[in-house]
This record gives C-alpha cells, sequence and structure tokens, in this order.
C-alpha cells in the first residue's frame, strides 16, 4: 500500500484504509497540527515504526468520523484496531505500550510531576491562540501579553529552581515534547518577538530542544508555519502547504 503524505478528503477514491500492519501503529494527522506534532515527536523520539494518515480536516472522510466520532487528529491505531485519541493520551500510551526508552518517569511522583507541569501549561496554550486573533483584530494585547509573560516567567523559575536543562532533567521526556510545538510556532502567534527575553532558561530550553533529533526531523520553518496559519484564520487552509 502506497501511502501519500498528501492529505485524504471525503471522496470516493479514498476508501478506509485497511489494517494496520502488524508490527507497527498508524497515525492520524495534519502535518501543521500542534497536536498531533506532539504524538509524532513521541513516535520519532522512541524510534516507533509508524505510518502517518493526513486528514483533510475540512473534509474528513466518512471513515475516518466512524473511527473517531470527536473528528480531532491525532488519532492513533494499532493493529489489534485499538483507537486513542487526545495527544496527550496518544503520547503516554505510546509510552507505555514501546517500554524501550521510557519517555515518562518511573515513580509515581516523577509522573505526577510532569502531569501537573502540563495541566498547567495547557493554560497557556488558549493564551497564545486569543493574542494572534486579537492582533489581528486590531485589538490592544498589552494586556494579554503582560498575562503571557508572567505565565513564562513562571515556567522559566521552574527550570532555574530546578537548576536542569530540561523540564524533566537533563534529557529531553515527556513533558518537553508536550509543550515544544506551541514554542516552535511562537513566532506565528505574532506574540511580541522578543517574549522570551526576559526568561533566559526557557529561552536556552527552545535552543536546547532545537537540537534534538526528533524535533528536527519534524520542524516547521516559522513562515510556514505563519503561511498555514494565516491561510487557515481566513477559512483557507491549505493542509498540503509545502508539498
Ligand atoms: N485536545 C485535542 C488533543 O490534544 O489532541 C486537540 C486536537 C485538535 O484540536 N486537533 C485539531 C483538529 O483535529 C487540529 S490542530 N481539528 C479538526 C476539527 O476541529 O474538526
Amino acid at each position: 500500500l502506497f501511502l501519500s503524505v498528501k492529505c485524504l478528503k471525503k471522496y470516493y477514491y479514498n476508501p478506509a484504509p485497511g489494517p494496520v500492519p502488524k508490527d507497527q501503529v498508524r497515525l492520524y494527522s495534519m502535518r501543521f497540527c500542534p497536536f498531533a506534532q506532539r504524538t509524532s515527536l513521541v513516535l520519532h523520539a522512541k524510534g516507533i515504526k509508524f505510518e502517518t494518515i493526513n486528514i483533510h480536516l475540512k473534509q474528513k472522510p466518512d471513515w475516518f468520523l466512524e473511527k473517531n466520532p470527536e473528528g480531532l487528529v491525532p488519532l492513533i491505531e494499532t493493529p489489534a484496531g485499538e483507537v486513542v485519541n487526545e495527544s496527550v493520551i496518544t503520547s503516554e500510551f505510546l509510552d507505555e505500550m514501546y517500554p524501550e526508552k521510557k519517555l515518562l518517569p518511573a515513580t509515581p511522583f516523577g509522573k505526577a510531576q510532569q502531569k501537573m507541569m502540563l495541566e498547567h501549561f495547557s493554560k497557556i496554550t488558549p493564551h497564545l491562540f486569543k493574542i494572534s486573533s486579537a492582533k489581528r483584530k486590531g485589538d490592544d494585547v498589552s494586556g494579554l501579553e503582560a498575562e503571557l509573560k508572567e505565565k513564562f516567567t513562571n515556567l522559566n523559575e521552574h527550570l532555574v529552581k530546578k537548576k536542569t536543562k530540561f523540564f524533566g532533567g537533563d534529557t529531553v521526556t515527556f513533558i518537553d515534547y508536550m509543550m515544544w510545538p506551541f514554542f516552535e510556532r511562537l513566532g506565528m502567534f505574532e506574540t511580541n518577538k522578543n517574549c522570551l527575553d526576559h526568561t533566559p532558561e526557557l529561552k536556552k530550553w527552545t535552543e536546547r530542544m532545537l537540537e534534538d533529533p526528533a524535533v528536527k526531523a519534524i520542524m516547521h520553518s516559522t513562515e510556514d508555519h505563519k503561511t498555514f496559519y494565516n491561510n487557515f484564520l481566513d477559512g483557507k487552509p491549505d493542509f498540503d502547504y509545502g508539498l
């Protein structure tokens, strides 16, 4: 079976893909989705064999909606026909399914710490989307930007206190991959370009993340993110942009 990276639409010539081959998993994705990127980072970091099916999110094939009534990517499917959605859940599922090179800590407290951090981080992401849409409308974003600065200061403090290179220690772990896609897109969100200047440890973390092989393997340039996102906000997303 030849799988194109181009997205699949709701057309008769896009029949449902068959079962997932025995020794791998399948990722249903969209090339510019930050949530799907989390799952993809985990797949790359752990060296898991997988295939990708990109979905046209404005014209989803019926078989995709049957597998996944929420209709969101990422979605992971296993050879046993198990289907798992939600980026964090897919990531943890893969980490447990392939126990070599664990990304989550082994201890209950270590795991809880990463999940607490993630819970707090998930309050930052809507903020980024808010800032960019407010800017687009020409609204004053100084209040939102001040709040973002405070949230970034907290993340910075975390690194300062821990004295580690990454959020879970001196190597890249689960939490780093869950947060990265939004930092890769900072320029796209039209946030203040120097918004990391007041948070030097966080800035250094982004620089270290850029050296990570999994990050490097699947990253898009700020320009490409911007183009995709602006077209998306204009109601004309080009899911195959750059192909
Ligand atoms: N909470 C979900 C997760 O973490 O996986 C969010 C996933 C999500 O929002 N995915 C977007 C999507 O599938 C693409 S970036 N949108 C399709 C739609 O809204 O119909």
